[in-house]
């Protein structure tokens, strides 16, 4: 049978086949290879003891790795509006990294919409991503915008990704029936010094729909990324990488760089000048 992983607790996985779970534990043999993911589609069969193990994992489309979660289909980037405020440069970063493992579908969430000054903040957010990705704004309070969201997720295996504070788990349990997932105010959590989101898992939404909430990460670093591939996890610069009169235009300084000349056009001028911030963090990181 092939079934999908939904959960791992210290080697024992449950696997999802259709509506029924089997709990399973990795073949002894297959442990040195590679080591099954939340996401991943497996190979199970149950032994004549009654015993369920993994045989094999099939090949993955894609791979998260914060959090780790694999085959995912759309990167949910959850941030309020205020309390805490929204962060763009941190945005840019979770939207680097979506990016960068090839998840087919981003799409950007502004919760605490109900909040005051809630509906500036979002506009803001509207002209500089709304180009790019889908948005949508929502309060996990009043409601407000979880139907259209629950709707675009409809069919996916998604992953809610975005800073501690933001409402991720408040919008897991309106999506997800019965949702039981801890929330927590940024205050108390900063007073016991942990996240309240704690181990992975896909939580069934619809049919063939799944849910991934997890812990907010209060910073990502981007110096494992390779400073020449950057330009390329910025969408909406696609288009004109390969338009530069030189071959390896770095899109910063160079003479007749189309891209540049984009800028306050198709290409937001805060979008380039994180770019370049960017750059310049990971070029120092390799400098070492
Ligand atoms: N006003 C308002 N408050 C909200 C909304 N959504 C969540 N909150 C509150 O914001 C706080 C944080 O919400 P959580 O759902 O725990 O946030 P989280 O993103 O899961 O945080 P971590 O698990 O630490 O990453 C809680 O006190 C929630 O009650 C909203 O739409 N409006
Ligand atoms: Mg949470
Ligand atoms: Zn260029």
């Amino acid at each position: 049978m092939t079934g999908r992983i939904i959960k791992g607790v210290g080697g024992l996985y449950t696997v999802a086949v259709g509506d029924t779970h089997y709990e399973a534990r990795a073949r002894g043999a297959m442990r040195r290879g590679l080591k099954p993911a939340i996401g991943d589609f497996a190979e199970i069969t149950v032994m004549p003891s009654g015993e369920c193990v993994i045989e094999r994992i099939l090949g993955r489309k894609n791979s998260l790795l914060r959090p780790k979660v694999v085959n995912i289909d759309c990167a949910v980037m959850v941030f309020a509006a205020k309390e805490p405020d929204v962060n763009l440069d941190m945005l840019d970063r979770f939207l680097i990294f979506a990016e960068k493992d090839n998840i087919d579908e981003i799409c950007i969430v502004i919760n605490k919409c109900d909040k005051e000054g809630a509906e500036e903040v979002y506009n803001n957010i509207r002209r500089i991503y709304g180009g790019i990705y889908k948005l949508f704004p929502v309060s996990a309070v009043s409601g407000m915008g979880i139907d259209a969201l629950k709707e675009n997720l409809k069919g996916k295996v998604s992953v809610m990704c975005g800073p501690s504070g933001a409402g991720k788990s408040s919008i897991v349990n309106l999506i997800v029936p019965n949702g039981r997932m801890e929330t927590g105010d940024i205050s108390r959590k900063i007073k016991r010094g942990k996240h309240t989101t704690r181990h992975i898992e896909l939580l069934e939404t619809d049919k063939d729909s799944y849910i991934a909430d997890s812990p907010g990460f209060s910073s990502l670093d981007l110096q494992y990324l390779d400073s020449e591939s950057l330009c390329g996890y910025f969408a909406e610069f696609r288009p004109y990488l390969s338009l530069c009169r030189f071959s390896d235009c770095r899109h910063i300084d160079e003479p007749d760089c189309k891209l540049k000349e984009q800028v306050g056009k198709d290409i937001s001028v805060e979008r380039y000048e994180r770019f370049k911030k960017f750059y310049r963090e990971i070029k120092d990181s390799e400098r070492f």
